[in-house]
């Protein structure tokens, strides 16, 4: 507690630094995007003060006034309880650093105009990633501050639990999950699906920005680095007997306790009984993954490939649910039903090999799924990857029948998306809904409206998507951003072990914390996971969103 206050006033000062000088007046009644905006979008900030009429933009160089508005009709927010107003400076396109005022009330803090806006964010968050790696030691300094890792869990992983009694194989590597040290198959299917995507869909502008990564793949290029990574050991997680079974999860019995560092959670760590979702995780992940590195190592391309193949083959075989079911362990269960992963592995497959089998496959699957599209989705329901695959694949045969329901409903949710952040006025797309990791889900969104932006071009699905970045930065009911080391006023306290443990007081940078479970109870405490944690599926959904907008 002593620590945490010492911390809170610290900041306090620093803050205070930062303001500009005596004569102007900063106010928190001014909640925006602290990463500023890109040139040519949409523009807004919400004004806390409901009785503001009139708002301008000065230059913060020489404080030249260069635009002036009138702020929109008094909206109120039920969920806060607030009445806010909007200005909109979406005409402002010049670039520049800038502040907004509200005359005799005061002014807002400096943000800037510019197409590279995002870029610094985007590679900090992406490098999250390797600093989340198991097996490792890591050595990073961000803002001047060094944050350290010794190698960590070098004896992943024993086989005890899948009826090997005493026998070991290599599980090394792969990526931490959260703010616990666990390495969950099922949470690993939807964080590379999701950064694969990206990689997919931005990769010329990806390459442009230099994540500074250490040379552990080499030829690859350094996004793909990031997810070899993942990938070489999630290859690991297959059993060893070749049957194609994957195993739910790597863990120990139980979470370590809090005050640890990866390299003194010494607990013996197992591979658990296997699972079906967990297996089409696998076999999905492996064949996307297998694409992507094609192109710069083929051999190792067909190696994934071939897993997938004989996971695939397997579930095939096995058409019943297979749940883990060892209570034994009390770490994250990741419990989920198979039919939405199964067919995005069929999915997957398709688009990999063009094997008319999977197609046939994922088209009946996707029926007995009524075709239906997710407006709000995260770990347990892979639903929209595979309709999102099979939506935008280039490859003949589709049924025109099945294609044009999915792209319809695809269309359809990211318009629910738009409407509900364009009635949120801190344009959070989730609209009232807040839950265990929903600020993952805030960016995990922008996928489905930029799938939306591949059918159907429309500037609305980016500006949405803007509005999500806006929100998880500072354009919130805290006027705070979510993401540690990055903005105004970032969380401090995140739920993560290694940020508790190394004793620096700033934590470990770049990371989403999961959110609030109601609109205004978000806490920034390490003690309360259930609203404050570090995780890698939440992650992604940053990194895509901030992809997305790399100039
Ligand atoms: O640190 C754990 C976190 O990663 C999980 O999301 C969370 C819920 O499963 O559990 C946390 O671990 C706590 C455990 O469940 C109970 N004892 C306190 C642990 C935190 O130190
Ligand atoms: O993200 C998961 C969330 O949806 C669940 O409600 C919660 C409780 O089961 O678990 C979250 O996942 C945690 C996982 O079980 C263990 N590592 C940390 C994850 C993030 O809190
Ligand atoms: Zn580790």
């Amino acid at each position: 507690m002593k620590k945490r206050t010492i911390i809170a006033a610290m900041a306090v000062l620093l803050v205070g630094c930062s303001t500009p000088p005596a004569e102007t007046t900063y106010t928190s009644n001014f909640r925006h995007n602290a990463l500023g905006f890109l040139p040519t979008a949409e523009k807004q900030m919400t004004i806390n003060l409901p009785d503001a009429e009139e708002f301008r933009v000065r230059r913060a160089d020489n404080d030249k006034v260069v635009y002036e508005g009138t702020l929109g009709e008094v909206l109120t927010q039920k969920d806060v309880n607030e009445s806010v107003r909007i200005a909109d400076f979406s005409e402002l396109t010049r670039e520049g650093k800038y502040y907004l005022e509200i005359p005799g009330v005061g002014r807002s803090r400096d943000f800037t105009i510019g197409q590279q806006a995002y870029n610094d964010a985007y590679a900090t968050a992406m490098r999250a990633f390797y600093l989340w790696r198991c097996g490792t030691a890591i050595d990073h300094t961000y803002k001047g501050i060094r944050y350290q890792q010794e190698i960590c869990h070098q004896g992943d992983g024993h086989e005890d639990h899948i009826g090997i009694e005493g026998g070991h194989h290599d599980g090394t590597g792969g990526w931490h999950d959260a703010g616990d040290y666990g390495k969950y198959v099922v949470n690993a299917g939807i964080t590379g699906f999701t950064l694969l995507w990206a990689w997919e869909q931005f990769a010329p502008a990806l390459q442009n920005v230099t994540l500074g990564l250490p040379e552990t793949a080499p030829g690859y290029p350094e996004f793909l680095k990031e997810i070899k990574w993942e990938i070489d050991w999630l290859l690991k997680m297959a059993y060893p007997d070749g049957s194609g079974k994957v195993s739910h999860k790597l863990t120990a019995l139980n979470f370590s306790d809090f005050y640890t560092m990866p390299q003194e959670d010494l607990q013996n760590r197992y591979y658990t009984d296997w699972s079906s979702a967990a297996t089409a995780d696998y076999v999905a992940l492996l064949a996307q993954a297998s694409r992507a590195f094609a192109p710069y190592d083929a051999e190792y391309a067909a190696k994934c490939l071939e897993a997938a193949k004989v996971s695939y083959d397997f579930l095939s075989s096995y058409t019943g649910q297979k749940f883990l079911m060892q209570p034994q362990f009390t770490t994250g269960a990741y419990f989920t039903i198979d039919p939405d992963d199964r067919m995005w592995a069929a999915a997957e497959m398709w688009e990999t090999t063009g094997d008319e089998r999977y197609l046939k496959e994922f088209e009946k699957m996707a029926e007995q799924q009524k075709f239906v599209v997710d407006v709000n989705w995260d770990w347990d329901n892979m639903r929209n990857l595979g309709m999102f695959r099979y939506a935008v694949s280039q490859r003949p045969g589709k049924n025109p029948e099945v294609e044009a329901k999915i792209k319809e409903n695809i269309i359809a949710a990211a318009d629910e998306i738009v409407a509900t952040a364009d009635a949120d006025v801190y344009g959070r797309p989730l609209g009232g809904r807040y839950y265990w990791g929903c600020n993952g889900t805030v960016g995990r969104q922008t996928l489905g409206l930029q799938v939306a932006d591949i059918l159907a071009p429309d500037a609305k699905y980016q500006a949405a998507a803007l509005d999500a970045v806006a929100h998880l930065f500072g354009r919130n009911h805290y006027d705070r951003s979510y993401v540690t080391g990055i903005g105004f006023n970032p969380p401090l306290y995140p739920h993560d072990r290694r940020s508790a443990a190394d004793g620096i007081q700033q934590p470990w940078p770049g990371y989403v914390v999961g959110g609030g479970h109601t609109a205004t109870d978000w806490i920034d405490d390490q003690d309360s996971y259930s609203h404050n944690e570090v995780a890698i599926n939440w992650q992604a959904g940053l990194v895509f969103a901030l992809a997305w907008f790399v100039g």
